[in-house]
Formats: structure tokens, C-alpha cells, sequence
């Protein structure tokens, strides 16, 4: 769901933020692929003590990257869309003023 609505989220974007949104699918995709694989690790018969401190370190890194790194993705994207907003609004702002100068 997340990958198909983040997907149709993007068609009406600029290409900077098309491809912020593009690597913030990516990191979904490779953070969250993380958690139900190091699940199976025991089924393979991975279980020894140093695995299971391994699995625990795994997770950890793959928290820091879900959320601090999403989160900074998103931070990203809000700031590119602001600025883009900013340069548009001012663009309407110079051609009332061009407008305004030819009355
Ligand atoms: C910050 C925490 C995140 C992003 C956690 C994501 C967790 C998953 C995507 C867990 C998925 C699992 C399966 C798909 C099946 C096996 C059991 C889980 C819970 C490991």
C-alpha cells in the first residue's frame, strides 16, 4: 500500500522532489525487508547465542534507519516542496509588479 500510494503521491511532483520520494521508497523498502527476514533467521537454523545478539544489533540499526533516517527523508521533501512554493509565489508576486508597472 505504502509503496504504490508513495508511488501516485509523486506524479505531480517536480523531478527534484520525484526523486527525494523515489529514495525514500527505497530506504522503505530496504529498512522494513530487514524485519521479516532477521524473523526467519531462527527457522534456518541460526539460534546460537551470538546470533541472537546479532539479530538484536540488526534491528537496531535497521530502527535508526525506519524512522531517523524516514523522518530526515520527509524533512527533505517538506523543505524542497516549501522552497519550490516559495519561488513560485514569489515568480506571481515579480509579474504583478511587471503587471502593475505597465498600467
Ligand atoms: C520502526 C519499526 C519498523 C519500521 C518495523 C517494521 C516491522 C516489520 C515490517 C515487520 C514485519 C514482520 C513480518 C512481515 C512477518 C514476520 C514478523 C514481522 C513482525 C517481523
Amino acid at each position: 500500500m505504502l509503496w504504490s500510494e508513495l508511488g501516485r503521491a509523486t506524479e505531480h511532483q517536480s523531478e527534484r522532489v520525484r526523486v527525494l520520494f523515489r529514495n525514500t521508497r527505497l530506504l522503505l523498502l530496504a529498512t522494513w525487508g530487514f524485519y521479516p527476514i532477521v524473523y526467519m533467521l531462527p527457522m534456518f537454523g541460526i539460534t546460537s547465542a551470538s546470533a541472537a545478539v546479532s539479530i538484536q544489533v540488526g534491528y537496531s540499526i535497521a530502527d535508526v534507519l525506519a524512522k531517523c533516517g524516514y523522518g530526515l527523508m520527509i524533512y527533505a521533501i517538506a523543505r524542497a516542496k516549501s522552497e519550490e512554493d516559495r519561488e513560485a509565489a514569489g515568480e506571481s508576486i515579480q509579474q504583478r509588479a511587471a503587471m502593475a508597472a505597465a498600467d
